[in-house]
């Protein structure tokens, strides 16, 4: 990594035009990353433009600086021009160009210095310094350390809020990629003054009404247990869209209320959408829902978290879920943990 840093300390050592991007639905590592990097580009009196292909879910309006994002979807010649003119492009919490759809033409065709800054697995050959390391819980605590290893002595609340952002909302604050390095990072974090009761306040209990109910009615009219599969299902009808006015990112993370049972292995949610049904996998330990994605679903995605889709009725796709676990015995075979 010190090549790498080494390389971009001698990049951002003269004022220039840089954009930062990353992934489309953004999350708080995205958004996070983008903005404490932001933070210290313009310290250091470079022109800097962050550019998202979609837009950010509203839960993060409290971050300061968000204004000033462009987004492809909304703004798409602003978001090209602006790739076209920068001479440094950064590639953050993602590793290959297709998490930008529309925007990779640009990028692809820009002569600009790109450095991908992510810790996702296998990252894909497109840009020209890479700082990627798989073992970080989160693109902001490894830009945390890149911004160290840079020289930045000074970090803005704005900065700091942003970093620790990232970091809570891809641990599940501090449930999952847990380390000792984590740890140190955190407290460091606190200690130059990340606000986390504030934050996690405006992050984790900051949901409306609506959603709230919408998880009771899941939970208590929409959940089936497969007991001796190991796992659960929740479904969502046409009539659940509307009676419960389901926008875009309402239902992300319920599927996860299922893992919060007691031997459940997989868990499901399959939507009734316009013209396709979704379907939404996760699993624990080594059960892969990636194969059931692929096999089942046109799918894929990763061994603990995939997804997919099926042109067909919810109730063909629900009994389609259900016969697919007849395929992996693997499911039955810790049938005593259960009865236990
Ligand atoms: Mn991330």
């Amino acid at each position: 990594m010190n090549e790498e840093i080494q390389s971009l300390k001698r990049y951002i050592s003269i004022p220039k035009y840089i954009v930062i991007s990353s992934h489309r639905n953004p999350d708080g590592d995205a958004i996070g990353s983008c903005l404490a990097l932001a933070g210290y580009l313009n310290q250091l009196g470079h022109t800097v433009r962050i550019v998202l292909p979609s837009e950010l879910p509203s839960s993060f309006d409290f971050l300061e600086g968000i204004d000033d994002l462009l987004i492809f979807d909304l703004k798409p010649n602003e978001c090209i021009d602006a790739i076209k003119m920068a001479d440094m492009f950064f590639a953050l919490d993602y590793n290959s160009l297709d998490r930008i759809d529309k925007m990779a033409e640009a990028v692809m065709q820009s002569e600009s210095h790109k450095i991908m800054i992510d810790h996702h697995l296998d990252p894909e050959p497109f840009a020209d310094t890479v700082i990627s390391d798989p073992k970080a819980s989160s693109t902001c605590e490894l830009m945390f350390e890149t911004l160290k290893a840079l020289g930045c002595s000074k970090f803005s609340s704005t900065m700091l809020n942003a970093l620790y952002t990232g970091i809570v909302t891809d641990t599940g604050c501090f449930r999952h990629a847990v380390s000792p390095r984590l740890m140190v990072n955190t407290a460091e974090l606190i200690a130059l003054g990340a606000d986390h009761d504030f934050l996690v306040d405006k992050i984790f209990n900051s949901q409306p009404e609506k959603n709230l109910r919408l998880i009771g009615h899941c939970l208590h009219n929409r959940l089936e247990i497969f007991p001796e599969y190991h796992t659960a299902l929740i479904y969502l009808k046409k009539e659940d869209y509307e009676e419960y006015d389901i926008q875009r990112g309402d239902t992300e993370g319920i599927v996860n209320y299922l893992l919060m049972l007691k031997n459940i292995k997989v868990a499901a949610i399959i939507m009734e959408q316009p013209n396709i049904v979704k379907i939404s996998l996760r699993s624990k330990g080594d059960f892969s829902v990636q194969d059931m994605a692929r096999r089942f679903f046109n799918g894929g995605g990763h061994k603990n978290a995939s997804g997919g889709f099926l042109h067909s009725s919810i109730s063909v796709a629900l009994k389609k879920f259900k016969d697919s676990l007849e395929s992996f015995p693997s499911l039955i075979s810790t049938k005593e943990i259960y009865n236990q």
